[in-house]
C-alpha cells in the first residue's frame, strides 16, 4: 500500500516513549495488581500530580540514536550509529541498561576500534545476547524503510551492534515487521496480522544460525514461530487470564519472552478488556495491560505502544499522558522528520 499517514507515524513513535516512560515504575515487578496500574495512570492526570515527569530509559535513549542516525546518514549506516549509542551512554549512564550490554556500549566507544559489530559478538562467551535490546528500539526502522526487505535487513544489522545471538536479532525484526504491517492498518484483521508475522517469521528463522542457536538454547526449532503460534492460539480462546499470558509467552527481558508478549498485548485490546475501565480506548487499554503482566514492563509497554499507537493513530493518544513523559516533544518533531524522509523515497 501507500504511504502511511502522519498520525500512525506519530502514533509509533510517540506511544513508544509513553510505554518506556509510565512502564518504568512497575519495570522487575514480580506481580503488578490491576488496580495499582489504574492508580498509576490515574495518577497521570493533571490535576492530581505534581511537576514530576516520568523520565524515559535505555529503551527510548537507544531509540532516539536510531532514529538520528537514520536521518542524518539518509539510511542505515553502522559506524554512526555504534557511535551514538556509545556517546549516549557515556553522557546518561544511568538510564537502566541491562548489565550485559554496557560493556559493549563502553567498547564501542573506542576510537581504534574497527569491527563495530565485534563488541557485541565477544558477548556471554560468544554466544551474544539474546536481550530484548535490539527489540525495544526496533520501531524507528519501519518508519524509515518503506520496503520489508528494507526494514528486516536493517534493523538485523541494527540490532547486532549490540545482540549478536539470532534470538536477539531476530527478535527485533519481528518487533519491526509488526510496526511495519501495523502502519499499513493490517491490524483491522487481526487473524490475518498474526499469520503475516508468522509467515515472516518461518522465513526469518530459517537460517544455520538460527537452529544453532535455538538448538544451543534448547527452544523449539523456530522460538518466534512457535511462541507466535501460542499467541494465535490465546486470541482463540474466549477468556484468558494475566496468568496464563506470562506462563505462555513471558514477561522478562529475553526477546523471546516479550516480543510475542508485546504483540499480544495489542491483539488482546482491539476489543474491550473486562478487568480494564470501559472509557479507555485501544491504546489505553494496550499499555495498561501491558503494565499487569509485571517483568519488564517498561519495554513491553514500550514494543506494544509502538504496534498499537501505528494502529490507533496519535489522536488516541491521552493528552495528559504526553504531558507528563520526557522526549514526547522529541519523538513529535523526529516523526515529522521520518514522515517526509520517507516520502522523498
Ligand atoms: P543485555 O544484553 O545485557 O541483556 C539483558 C540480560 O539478559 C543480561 O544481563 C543477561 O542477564 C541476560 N542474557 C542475555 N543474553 C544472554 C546469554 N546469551 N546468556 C545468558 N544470559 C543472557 O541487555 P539488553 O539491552 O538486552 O536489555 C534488556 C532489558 O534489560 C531491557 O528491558 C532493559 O530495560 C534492561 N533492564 C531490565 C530490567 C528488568 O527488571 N526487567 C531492569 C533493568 C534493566
Ligand atoms: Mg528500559
Ligand atoms: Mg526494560
Amino acid at each position: 500500500g501507500g504511504q502511511a499517514s502522519l498520525s500512525r507515524f506519530r502514533g509509533a513513535l510517540v506511544s513508544g516513549v509513553l510505554g518506556d516512560c509510565i512502564g518504568g515504575e512497575f519495570e522487575g515487578a514480580e506481580e503488578v495488581p490491576m488496580e495499582s496500574v489504574l492508580e498509576h495512570l490515574y495518577g497521570l492526570d493533571e490535576e492530581t500530580r505534581g511537576d514530576g515527569i516520568l523520565e524515559y530509559s535505555d529503551d527510548t535513549a537507544m531509540a532516539r540514536c536510531v532514529v538520528q542516525s537514520l536521518l542524518t546518514r539518509t539510511g542505515f549506516d553502522e559506524q554512526d550509529m555504534a557511535r551514538r549509542f556509545a556517546k549516549e551512554y557515556s553522557a546518561s549512564p544511568g538510564r537502566g541498561y541491562g548489565s550485559g550490554v554496557i560493556q559493549v556500549l563502553k567498547k564501542l566507544s573506542c576510537p581504534r576500534l574497527s569491527d563495530v559489530f565485534q563488541p557485541a559478538r565477544d558477548q556471554f562467551n560468544g554466544r551474544g545476547s539474546f536481550g530484548n535490546g535490539g527489540a525495544m528500539r526496533a520501531a524507528p526502522f519501519a518508519l524509515a524503510f518503506p520496503d520489508k526487505a528494507d526494514v528486516k535487513r536493517s534493523t538485523r544489522l541494527g540490532a547486532m551492534l549490540t545482540h549478536s545471538c539470532s534470538l536477539g536479532y531476530n527478535g527485533a525484526i519481528l518487533q519491526a515487521l509488526a510496526v511495519h504491517f501495523s502502519l499499513q492498518g493490517a491490524l483491522e484483521t487481526p487473524q490475518k496480522f498474526i499469520t503475516n508475522l508468522i509467515a515472516e517469521m518461518e522465513e526469518v528463522e530459517d537460517t544455520e544460525a538460527a537452529r544453532n542457536d535455538a538448538r544451543i538454547l534448547k527452544e523449539a526449532d523456530k522460538p518466534f514461530c512457535e511462541r507466535l503460534h501460542r499467541v494465535k492460539e490465546l486470541m482463540e480462546r474466549s477468556k484468558v487470564s494475566i496468568e496464563e499470558v506470562i506462563s505462555e509467552l513471558g514477561n522478562g527481558i529475553a526477546a523471546l519472552h516479550s516480543v510475542p508478549t508485546a504483540i499480544f498485548c495489542v491483539l488482546h485490546c482491539l476489543k474491550p478488556v473486562e478487568c480494564l475501565p470501559q472509557t479507555y480506548n485501544g491504546l489505553e487499554r494496550t499499555i495498561a495491560y501491558s503494565l499487569a503482566l509485571g517483568g519488564d514492563t517498561d519495554t513491553i509497554a514500550c514494543m506494544a505502544g509502538a504496534i498499537a499507537g501505528a494502529h490507533y493513530g496519535s489522536e488516541s493518544i491521552p493528552q495528559t499522558w504526553m504531558r507528563c513523559c520526557e522526549g514526547v516533544e522529541d519523538a513529535d518533531r523526529d516523526c515529522k522528520k521520518l514522515h517526509i524522509f520517507l516520502s522523498r523515497g
